[in-house]
């Protein structure tokens, strides 16, 4: 062997040897224990950051991507203990544990798709909105393997294994984070032009590219506009009126479904419609879809009737919809009906609509 390459497969050994003095030290229940807080914690700062659209959801965004990789580290160690051996006890249950770890893969794998942006889906399916889904489909599965393999953690599994390991091992994953962050910075990746809350930019100040997206299962109503009735505090309120006295307002749209895009926003402010002490108003859209805002916000959230001098679209909610800066997508309600005070607090309500 030449001195270059003995001196290289010395630190390989010293490398793979630091691994198992850490990670590879670690017992089977320690395992376990170590993925169980990987996946409830990326579960957790997952729907936060997804919530979240204010600065400090970076953060967020950056411990859940630490979540998903140290899922990753630890994987091979996990299956070379307790995947092994619960393959060879035949119940047949087993082929439910291994769907629920082939999900918790490939959840990771879209997740690392779209924060890189590698790929970014096909049409609806988007790479997050995949990720979201097989996330929400893993949870009962996360549950029910908890309960029917349960690890109740004894006071021998806090040694200084569990820490040396664990933290050898988070240490890995959020070196991984940052390197990956850094390489798709150089490389020039489409992930590199994100927002902070991770989502990537479509359209902007181009109504006719930015994308139309439902939450679930509502369809642009059949009205048409001149039909339009929209009430505020039970008033009747001309579209005409909304349009002479509309202005531009520059605001981001920043999608749940992980893409943004800045308009120019023809919008009045509800606190011009809107007068009176309520605690909160409500706004509902043709379809029932439907929103409660806190009133201190009626300055700076509104009524948008068209973007860049023209009538909205369809799609994009025609011809009212909500326009509330610094509020992630689905405050955003298109095709609204009626705007109504109400003395119920603003967070009483479902954290995410349905119709
Ligand atoms: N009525 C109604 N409003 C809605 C939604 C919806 O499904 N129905 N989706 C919300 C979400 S999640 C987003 S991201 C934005 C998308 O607006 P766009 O279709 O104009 O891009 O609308 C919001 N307003
Ligand atoms: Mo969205």
């Amino acid at each position: 062997m030449t001195e270059v390459a003995e001196q290289q497969s010395r630190t390989t050994a010293g490398r793979r040897s630091l691994w198992t003095r850490t990670v590879g030290s670690l017992s089977s229940r320690q395992v376990n224990l170590l993925l169980a807080a990987a996946t409830s914690g990326a579960v957790v700062t997952g729907l936060v950051s997804w919530a979240v659209g204010t600065g400090w959801s970076r953060w967020w965004t950056a411990l859940h991507a630490t979540c998903g990789v140290l899922v990753m580290v630890l994987a091979p160690a996990k299956a070379r203990r307790s995947v092994r051996a619960g393959m060879k006890r035949r119940r047949p249950t087993r082929w439910i544990s291994v769907a629920f770890g082939v999900i918790v893969m490939a959840t990771v794998a879209l997740g690392f798709a779209h924060s890189t942006g590698v790929w970014t889906g096909v049409g609806y399916w988007t790479s997050l909105w995949t990720h979201f889904l097989l996330a929400f489909a893993s949870v009962p599965l996360l549950v029910w393997h908890l309960w029917s393999r349960p690890v109740r953690p004894k006071a021998v599994d806090l040694d200084r294994r569990l820490l040396i390991g664990g933290g050898a091992a988070a240490a890995a994953a959020a070196v991984t984070v940052a390197a990956v962050e850094g390489a798709v910075r150089v490389v020039g990746l489409d992930g590199a032009e994100r927002r902070f809350t991770g989502s990537h930019e479509i359209g902007s100040f181009d109504p006719d590219v930015m994308p139309t997206v439902s939450w679930i299962d509502d369809r642009a109503p059949a009205t048409r506009p001149e039909d339009w009735e929209l009430r505020v505090d039970g008033l009747l309120v001309p579209l005409d009126d909304l349009r002479s006295s509309a202005r531009p307002v520059d605001a981001v749209l920043d999608c749940t479904g992980g893409w943004w895009s800045e308009q120019r926003w023809d919008v009045v402010p509800i606190s011009e419609l809107l007068a009176g002490d309520a605690a909160s108003f409500d706004v509902m859209s043709a379809t029932g879809y439907a929103r409660r805002f806190p009133m201190r916000d009626a300055e700076s959230v509104f009524v948008a009737v068209g973007y860049d001098g023209r009538r909205l679209r369809r799609g994009h909610g025609a011809p009212v919809r909500i326009v509330a800066p610094g509020r992630r997508g689905p405050w955003w309600v298109k095709w609204v009906v009626s705007i109504e005070p109400t003395d119920r607090p603003w967070w009483f309500q479902l954290p995410f609509p349905l119709t």
